[in-house]
């Protein structure tokens, strides 16, 4: 009975199936565009559940290639993957993903580019569905995000929060094992996660931080918003990507010096080709499939990974940028000189050191970021001898987990900073807002940091079957987060007219490890971005507030899976509206840990505010309303130039020989400010 009332429904919808392709002007509803994606997402590890009717269908009925004029590459990519479907060489389902590993990425970008490249909404699903039923999970997980990332069909639609849909990646195995009991035994479970390691070493005091889930998805999404794969053909031009690549892993750096000197740890240290690996890591992860990410322990000298590279080359594409950096100009594919001794430096320099299909010459300058993650993933078996799966260095998502991981990023900001060093100082004209001055910056509230538990859903941990009842699992973290502050800014305006603005706003250490007070020139380099908007000045006194949650580094927390699936479900079947529009972009660091931790007596920062004349910075309009989503200062805005025209980390990127000549403008102010960490939050 069961099989006749399936096969009826099958007919049904089949017959009707060529209306549904051909019609491309049909409108589909964002609330249908938000259930269609979190449907192809449910429980991945899966075959798509018969109660999603259209997708199941899709999955087995639709034939991609059918109907060619359904792409804009004329079927191109549609054809290459189904033929290497046919060819059987496409990664198995249930087998480890891996980004950097070229064969599994490449697969992801087929079908990244045949979901692309369709153009309406029904083909993009339908294919969706078909290829996630013969693709390897992670190959599809990523080409769905990507997509949606970057496709203009889908723009308003949220992705919901990775650590729900892979949550090996964001969790310890204890608590894996743990869920998979709980899902034998039908026993709902709610099991705490504790930060991996113990207390006899340092490093564990800020791994908190390393093992944020939010600080995951930021970093994983940061990639995915700019990855280093993209080609202009896709769609547009990712402006200032080879610079946001720089400034965003600088301030992952700074963010983690921060937490550092909140904890009493000595800022850390860049990684060495020819010294040992000082710390080891032992990861308490596991694959979903394919077993345990692999431990390194201390000291661990470096070795040749085979069929990677080799440190020799590493240190010899090293010294080239080195080189470039000092000539002060890149050698371009052709031979050609391109100038990097300015503004724009650092933009191409970004694209030779990740590097990303932007670098101008990747035969001569290599791939430096992209091969230090596999060749330091690596570490634990070198030569492959013990068929260990790749290490937590090479997923975006796991990096920041290893204590390594911000040593390499030490190194390659050393060089960004070699280069910036390079540049003359700003100049008076460059910094300067003639008749504009900043009087006085205050805090609204209290700086103040505590930890909080937070609960995330595991149902997508465990196996699972459409017989076997879910009960609900989830794992409970520990985050840091902060009490709510507004900051105030007065500003005079002497002009006697309107003036545009951008207010620029750092937090500054003040303090190394030994209590050593940071010349200005030392200490910019530390500085975490905390703020960048645009304000119009009126003439006279001006009084402007900003609170901490409209911070434009910052995202805030993404709903859960389940809670977009009902809202979802809900606005469909009632036909109504669905605005998410808060919660589209997910790059961005997540608003609660704007603040770094400080500690229980109080930690000094200075707050470095530079107001300077937006008529000339601002590249685009509508910034004073935060028109563009409000979270661009380290993730820009899609298919948008980056807002600010001025260098990322203006002014504080470039050397400041003396600061009384930066300090003695009106318009730049600085203030010392105290973050507390209330160690007793949970008690009142
Ligand atoms: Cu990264």
């Amino acid at each position: 009975m069961k099989a006749l009332v399936i096969f009826l429904l099958v007919v049904a919808t089949a017959s009707a199936w060529p209306n549904f392709a051909q019609n491309d002007e049909v409108f589909v509803p964002n609330a249908k565009k938000q259930q269609d994606v979190l449907r192809l997402l449910y429980k991945v590890n899966e075959p798509i559940r018969s109660a999603f009717k259209e997708l199941k269908n899709a999955a087995e009925n639709f034939n991609p290639a059918a109907d060619l004029s359904h792409y804009t590459d004329g079927g191109e990519a549609v054809k290459r993957l189904l033929h290497e479907i046919e060819d059987h060489r496409v990664l198995e389902k249930h087998h480890y993903f891996s980004l950097f590993n070229d064969r599994h990425r490449k697969e992801a970008i087929y079908l990244f580019k045949v979901l692309i490249n369709s153009d309406d909404w029904n083909t993009a699903v339908a294919n969706a569905a078909y290829f996630r039923e013969r693709l390897n999970e992670g190959v599809f997980v990523y080409a769905i995000y990507v997509t949606v990332i970057h496709a203009k069909l889908a723009d308003h639609i949220v992705l919901p929060p990775l650590y729900e849909i892979t949550p090996h990646l964001f969790t310890n195995s204890e608590v894996i094992n743990k869920a998979y009991s709980a899902k034998m035994t039908q026993t709902p479970g709610k099991f705490h996660m504790s930060f991996t390691g113990t207390q006899r070493n340092p490093e564990q005091r800020v791994a908190y931080f390393g093992e944020d889930i939010g600080l995951n998805v930021h970093h994983v999404t940061w990639h995915m918003d700019y990855p280093f794969w993209w080609k202009d053909k896709y769609g547009y031009h990712l402006d200032r990507k080879g610079e946001l690549f720089f400034w965003v892993h600088h301030q992952l750096t700074v963010r983690f010096d921060s937490e550092r000197l909140s904890n009493h740890l000595n800022l850390v240290d860049e990684l060495y080709w020819d010294r040992p690996i000082v710390e080891g890591f032992a990861p308490h992860t596991t694959y979903k499939y394919g077993g345990e990410f692999p431990s390194r322990p201390d000291n661990v000298r470096f070795s040749d990974v085979d069929g990677v590279a080799r440190i020799r080359d590493l240190i010899i594409t090293e010294s080239r940028i080195r080189d470039a950096i000092a000539h002060g100009y890149v050698t371009g594919h052709e031979g050609e000189r391109i100038d990097i001794r300015n503004e724009h430096g650092i933009d191409v320099l970004g694209d030779v050191i990740e590097s990303s299909k932007y670098s101008p010459n990747p035969e001569y300058y290599g791939q430096l970021h992209n091969l230090a993650h596999i060749v330091l993933g690596r570490q634990g078996d070198p030569h492959g001898k013990f068929n260990m799966p790749p290490g937590v260095m090479e997923h975006f998502e796991t990096a920041t987990r290893d204590p390594a991981f911000f040593r390499l990023h030490k190194y390659m900001d050393n060089i960004f900073k070699e280069h910036k060093d390079s540049l003359p100082p700003y100049t008076a004209q460059d910094v300067e807002f003639p008749g504009v001055a900043v009087n006085t910056v205050g805090v609204k509230g209290n700086l103040k940091t505590f930890f909080e538990d937070f609960e995330f859903d595991l149902t997508n941990a465990v196996d699972d079957a459409p017989e076997v009842d879910d009960v609900p699992i989830s794992a409970v973290v520990s985050r840091l987060n902060h009490e709510p502050f507004t900051l105030t800014f007065d500003v005079t305006n002497n002009n006697g007219g309107d003036l545009f603005a951008t207010f620029r706003v750092f937090l500054c250490p003040r303090h190394d490890a030994n209590g050593i007070l940071f010349t200005l020139n030392e200490g910019r380099w530390h500085c975490i971005e905390l703020d960048k908007f645009w304000r119009t000045l009126h003439a006279g006194d001006n009084h402007v507030e900003r609170k901490s949650s409209d911070a434009s580094t910052t995202v805030p927390d993404i709903p859960s899976f389940h809670t977009l699936i009902e809202k979802a479900d809900a606005a469909v079947a009632s036909g109504s509206d669905l605005d998410l529009s808060e919660y589209t972009r997910s790059c961005g660091i997540p608003n609660r840990l704007l603040l770094p931790k400080g500690n229980t007596e109080g930690l000094d920062f200075a707050l470095v505010v530079a107001v300077t004349d937006g008529s000339k910075d601002a590249a685009i309009d509508g910034l004073e309303k935060d028109e563009h989503g409000g979270t661009h200062a380290q993730c820009g805005i899609h298919g948008e130039v980056y807002p600010d025209k001025r260098p990322l980390g203006f002014p504080l990127d470039r050397q400041i020989p003396d600061e009384r000549v930066l300090l003695k403008f009106p318009n730049i102010h600085k203030e010392v400010v105290t973050v507390h960490f209330d160690d007793h939050h949970d008690d009142h």
